[in-house]
């Protein structure tokens, strides 16, 4: 009997489905033609799928809203981008590229501070000046110096309720802690990062959906480093919400807002309304996307 449902975790092979209508868990296997057309069903896929026998078998999935490549997830509609003040050290570069990866993919971002309780009061003030900066660009922020608290935990929990999430974010920025503080019996695998490296151990390894306060919640593997390569060099000023706001005051239109004359996001960041830091990295990054181009 053909039924629906959402994938929430998959574990070599089988993919642990959740019945839209009964809500009951089934294990499925995908069929062998998906491994033929190059298809892999990824975690928060729409399927449709056989459940007559001990072990169910995904028959399609359905169209996806979107998809995730880093980490890997489908049908997102909230990111938790979980930002670490130190082990490993703040790096904007790093966050402005997942913000970028995050709204390319038209997925709400929500900016989550943790381990600022490591800082010395000077260095925490320095990075909540930077952090009401991605409030003005227009992001939701989340960076009380102690970053478990009661108060903090259940506005951001307010936030899942009818919605996919998904937390995502270097490696040892504490995205399994942060979902471990906000439902108790969890129980996620953590551990210290390197201190040699100061890198995270990519602790956790697969992704996997929680339901939480009325929605679904997911920790993912976290990682190093991603790359832009699906962003073409006229999109990316768009993926600059605080560009966006002022690219119609360009006097041209698809400004690039680097070299152009009377550009308007130029005028801003000369006016200090627009961080500098992002527009380096949009310089930045427009300057990676450039690079692959040539490499074809
Ligand atoms: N001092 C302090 N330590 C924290 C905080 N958040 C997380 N940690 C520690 O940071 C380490 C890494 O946390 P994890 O939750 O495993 O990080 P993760 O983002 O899930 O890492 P991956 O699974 O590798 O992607 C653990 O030792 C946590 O106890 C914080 O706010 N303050
Ligand atoms: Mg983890
Ligand atoms: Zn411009």
């Amino acid at each position: 009997m053909e039924r629906i449902g959402r994938i929430i975790k998959s574990i070599s092979g089988f993919y642990d489905v959740i019945d839209d209508e009964s809500e009951e868990l089934i294990r499925t296997r995908a069929r062998g033609n998906f491994r033929k057309r190059k298809i892999k069903p990824l975690v928060g896929d729409k399927v449709s799928y056989d459940a007559t026998g001990d072990l169910g078998y995904i028959l399609e999935i359905l169209p996806r809203e979107n998809s995730l490549v880093r980490p890997p997830i489908a049908n997102i509609d909230q990111a938790i981008v979980v930002t670490s003040a130190a082990e490993p050290n703040f790096s904007s570069n790093l966050l402005d590229k997942i913000l970028v990866n995050i709204e390319h993919n038209s997925i709400e971002p929500v900016v989550y501070l943790t381990k600022s309780d490591l800082l010395t009061t000077e260095k925490y003030q320095e990075l909540q000046k930077i952090m009401q900066g991605y409030r003005e660009a227009g992001y939701q922020v989340f960076d009380d110096q102690e970053a478990y608290n009661d108060d903090q935990l259940d506005r951001l929990e307010k936030t899942f309720a009818d919605k996919v999430t998904v937390f995502t974010g270097q490696s040892g920025a504490g995205k399994s802690t942060l979902l471990n503080h906000i439902d108790k019996e969890l129980g996620l695998a953590t551990a210290e990062i390197s201190q040699v490296l100061n890198r995270g151990k990519h602790t956790t390894r697969q992704v996997s959906l929680f339901n939480i306060a009325d929605g679904l919640v997911a920790d993912t593997p976290g990682f190093s480093s991603i790359d832009l390569m699906d962003i073409t060099p006229e999109e990316l000023p768009t993926l600059f919400p605080e560009f966006l706001e002022y690219s119609g005051e360009c006097q041209f239109r698809g400004c690039r807002h680097v070299n152009e004359p009377n550009c308007k996001v130029k005028e801003e960041l000369a006016e200090g309304k627009i961080m500098h830091s992002r527009y380096d990295d949009y310089l930045y990054f427009l300057n990676e996307i450039n690079s692959y181009k040539k490499r074809y």
